[in-house]
């Protein structure tokens, strides 16, 4: 009824405004403020044994040094060719070879590192190294120098979650390349972690990296004591199992200010309930199993993951996860900047 075509009036004024570059609001209104997310993305699984043949290809086909950052983007299936996993967050898996150097190089956008598989290759932040071990969560604040490096064995893999498609709306990326594919060492490795790691803080420091935790690395070892204690000796949230959220030491809240990054356990035979939220996350799997059962607009999905896998839930998908097994689950999503636009949103259902 209300096509243009039945209002020959209505269809000669669009035609006419159109070239001033105007458009008329009433056309599009429901699609601008829908009654409830409508996200384009869809969720979606990564595994490990489909994807770590791919790497191993492009370790073959291209040297780190060449490539700058050898890494296979992980596109939402709804977005391919915009190097996005949902429409604000970027996921790739990178290969570094035991001999390679990833070079120096800065850029506003923000970064984290979740290690997945191999050791002993190290990542420096502004002079500091700090060697990676699978678990362990690594930041590389916006604008801070940062290369990676191998001198160990075997070939390593990590996680890379970015805000790049946030910084791309706001059209506010800046990049450098360092002057040398090394930078400098300027501080022993373990210095921050001693500095801000251990519940205490140097008296007279303030944050060396602005709104990101002073903590550039967060060791597994001390998350999964954490989340194994809790698994003990403290209730099981019926949603999420044993959660908790990396933070900030010096402010108590997230590590990063555009990426939330959590840890979670879920105990052998966790059958969660049904939550959607907001905030967009894309999840990977550091031990056990699992099946994330997901419904949103699009339909139903259900994605059944083991070690290393990865998967995205987009916007206000219901998810619920469930372990027969006991499984841990990092991820990470936009919530920060859902909470600092006070428009995150989350709903816990009923099983
Ligand atoms: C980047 O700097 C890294 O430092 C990884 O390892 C992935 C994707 C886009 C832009 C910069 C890294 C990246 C990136």
């Amino acid at each position: 009824m209300n096509h243009p075509s039945h209002h020959p009036d209505r269809a000669q004024l669009y035609a006419d405004m159109s070239p001033h570059h105007l458009t008329p609001l009433w056309e599009v209104l429901h699609a601008l403020v829908p009654p409830q997310p409508q996200t384009p993305c869809v969720a979606a699984l990564w595994t490990y044994a489909d994807v770590r043949p791919f790497l191993m290809r492009a370790g073959a086909a291209i040297t780190a040094q060449e490539a700058i950052r050898r890494v296979l983007i992980l596109e939402n299936p709804a977005l391919r060719g915009h190097s996005a996993v949902t429409q604000s967050l970027y996921a790739g898996l990178q290969l570094i070879l035991p001999g390679e150097v990833a070079p120096s190089h800065r850029h506003t956008q923000s970064a984290l590192r979740f290690i997945v598989e191999g050791s002993g290759a190290y990542t420096a932040v502004d002079g500091e190294r700090t060697t990676m071990q699978p678990g362990d969560f690594i930041i590389t604040p916006s604008m801070t120098w940062h290369d990676h490096g191998h001198e160990a064995q075997d070939p390593m893999v990590w996680l890379d979650g970015l805000d790049i498609p946030m910084l791309r709306f706001f059209d506010a990326g800046f990049a450098e390349n360092g002057s040398a594919a090394m930078q400098q060492i300027k501080t022993p490795e373990g210095t921050s972690l001693a500095r801000f790691g251990h519940n205490m803080a140097p008296v007279r420091s303030s944050s060396p990296y602005g709104k990101t935790s002073p903590i550039f690395s967060y060791p597994y070892a001390r998350t999964r004591d954490a989340l194994h204690q809790l698994e003990r000796d403290a209730p099981i949230d019926a949603w999420d199992g044993v959660k908790l959220r990396y933070t900030n030491p010096l402010t108590g809240g997230w590590a990063m200010p555009t990426l939330g990054t959590f840890m979670q356990r879920l105990p052998a035979g966790f059958k969660g309930q049904p939550y959607r939220q907001t905030d967009g996350a894309v999840f990977s799997v550091v031990e056990g199993s699992g099946i994330a059962y997901i419904e949103s607009h699009h339909g139903k999905a259900q994605l059944k993951f083991g070690p290393r896998d990865h998967f995205v839930v987009p916007s206000w998908h219901t998810l619920r996860l469930s372990s027969s097994a006991g499984c841990v689950l990092f991820s990470y999503s936009d919530r920060p900047v859902h909470e600092a636009l006070g428009i995150h949103r989350e709903e816990r259902l009923p099983a």
